[in-house]
């Protein structure tokens, strides 16, 4: 048993996230067998950054040094190795990479990636082969002017949105391409390919340049979502013959072909082990919750953000729609709603004496629908919808100064999950029966919270640890990856994996009360966007 065991097929799954590059081993099972990380900051301190990146004087721009990638993953596998991973069991790996980042590979790189010596660190034989040193990264927010010329050149923000799922954002690496060849032409011209962070980190172990895949390059401004190829008016606005540096996008299950040569050589690596297209870190998490046709996951942390596996899209000027990862014909939308954890904790010491169990007994003692009160709470400007203040109304709309202790907590939580149900919805989200709320982040350890979560969407509540979703996702989109091209689905490869934990279920009276205040609360909420816009 031991023996087969030890013989038995790994898969790996890496995260190059912002602060981390971690990986995850899972065997035919989908148990975990070995973890590791190497953390930016303090393991390699050469390169001075603050949570994995340099924030700029101006403030807006944020890029990392691609070379401390590099060497990232050779302290990474040298760990692994240590730890007497057998690299040999390894039949297939993927990755993830932090959405938007953009990497810009030198002319001559793709020899030196063909040729890479195994005695030799990569980042040692790399160090030439990147035309710009510090890539900007999803945290930038310096090329507005960009955003704009790129909405003017596609005839609108919204129809920017409808052609690649979301208006433009800075973030998004359009934008950044448009900015980087603007402002810094000469480094702009030695490039001979762009990658993004997810299809530089699968370059590195195909020796080669690898494509980038549909899911992530919905992150950029420049895909056409529906055609799954460059949008010619995107392409033209941002740069002359970007294509060209792109490459052609390719379906996120795709395998790119077999681990380089110097993987083999050097850590034993066997030959025929594949490498699956890697993605974006969001679109990897939703692999790695397994989130299907109808279920909803919302992470409740400083921020709350709501990912939906989508079948028909309705980009909007919110929000951001991007090809799904496991299903081609499929779609995933991502929501941030920037007034998560903080308003909840004002709330608690304002409302709660400071005590969650107050908060708690406060959401217990007052009813579904709280007797027609609805708060809208935006402490600081909203991301979705762009709003701010406190807005506070009573049962016959009218809008109302404050509100008792304990309607006042409820206002708050019954408002932010209103929020996400209606904005959701906007998307083309709609909950079908056998949807399932995936709860995780530091609220969702509140039972009280979650029931009202539950009866706000009508659906079973269930309990997930995000920590490692994305690498998790990573390993399982490995494992597929063998078996997708002869039309193997997703979930039949991931049955096995560990279910989540159940915590609430809709009141009975749920759907009735809730219907009718989500259209009371649509209708609130552009009077509030109506009274707010500058
Ligand atoms: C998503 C985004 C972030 C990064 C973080 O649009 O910008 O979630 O992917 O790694």
């Amino acid at each position: 048993m031991m023996a087969a065991a030890q013989d038995s097929p790994v898969y790996l799954g890496f995260d190059f996230s912002t602060q981390q590059l971690k990986v995850v081993a899972v065997d035919g099972n989908l148990n975990v067998v070995h973890h590791n990380n190497v953390q930016f900051d303090s393991e390699l301190p050469e390169f001075r950054t603050q949570g994995g990146v340099h924030i700029q004087a101006d403030k807006l721009t944020v890029t990392s040094p691609v070379l401390m990638w590099v060497k990232a993953l050779d302290l990474l596998l040298d760990k692994m190795k240590r730890a007497g991973l057998d690299f040999s069991r390894v039949r297939a790996l993927s990755g993830s990479g932090q959405q938007h980042g953009s990497v810009y590979w030198k002319r001559g790189a793709s020899e030196t990636l063909k040729q890479l010596d195994p005695d030799q660190d990569l980042s040692q034989q790399l160090q030439g082969s990147f035309s710009v040193a510090d890539c900007p990264v999803w945290m930038d927010s310096s090329s507005s002017q960009q955003c704009q010329d790129l909405q003017a050149a596609a005839g609108g923000a919204l129809r920017l949105a409808e052609i690649t799922g979301s208006r433009a954002y800075e973030r998004f690496t359009g934008n950044q391409i448009s900015k980087l060849r603007q402002t810094r032409p000469a480094e702009y011209r030695e490039a001979e390919r762009i990658s993004l962070v997810s299809s530089f980190a699968a370059s590195l172990f195909l020796g080669d340049y690898a494509a980038i895949d549909y899911s992530d390059g919905s992150g950029m401004n420049l895909l056409d979502i529906r055609t799954r190829d460059w949008s010619e008016v995107c392409l033209e606005a941002t740069a002359p013959h970007l294509d060209r540096l792109l490459g052609a996008p390719l379906p996120s299950t795709s395998v790119l072909g077999p681990v380089s040569s110097y993987f083999v050589r050097r850590y034993g690596f066997c030959g025929s082990c594949s490498v699956v297209a890697f993605t974006g870190d969001n679109p990897a998490s939703l692999a790695g919750m397994r989130l299907q046709q109808g279920d909803i996951a919302v992470s409740l942390g400083t921020s709350d953000t709501v990912f939906l596996w989508i079948q028909q899209p309705r980009p909007a000027l919110e929000g951001h729609i991007f090809c799904n990862p496991v299903d081609w014909q499929a779609y995933m939308a991502l929501l941030c709603f920037k007034n998560g954890s903080l308003t909840r904790e004002r709330i608690r010491n304002e409302c709660a004496g400071g005590s969650w169990e107050h908060f708690s007994a406060s959401l217990r003692d007052t009813p579904l629908g709280n007797t027609g009160h609805i708060g809208f709470y935006f402490d600081t400007m909203e991301i979705t919808p762009p709003a701010v203040g406190v807005h506070l109304f009573g049962p016959d709309d009218r809008a109302v100064s404050s509100l008792s202790p304990q309607v006042e907590v409820r206002a708050l939580v019954e408002g932010q999950f209103l929020s996400r149900r209606l904005h959701a919805e906007r998307l083309g989200y709609s909950i079908i029966p056998g949807t399932r709320v995936l709860a995780t982040g530091g609220a969702s350890s509140n039972t009280d919270i979650l029931q009202v979560l539950s009866d706000v969407f009508d659906a079973p509540v269930f309990t997930i640890d995000l920590s490692s979703s994305a690498c998790l996702g990573s390993a399982y989109r490995a494992l597929h990856g063998l078996v997708a091209e002869s039309g193997v689905p997703f979930f039949e490869v991931v049955k096995n994996a560990p279910e989540p934990q159940l915590v609430a279920t809709p009141h009975p009276a749920a759907q009735e009360v809730y219907k009718q205040m989500l259209k009371r609360f649509a209708r609130l909420e552009e009077r509030v966007l109506q009274q707010t816009r500058p």
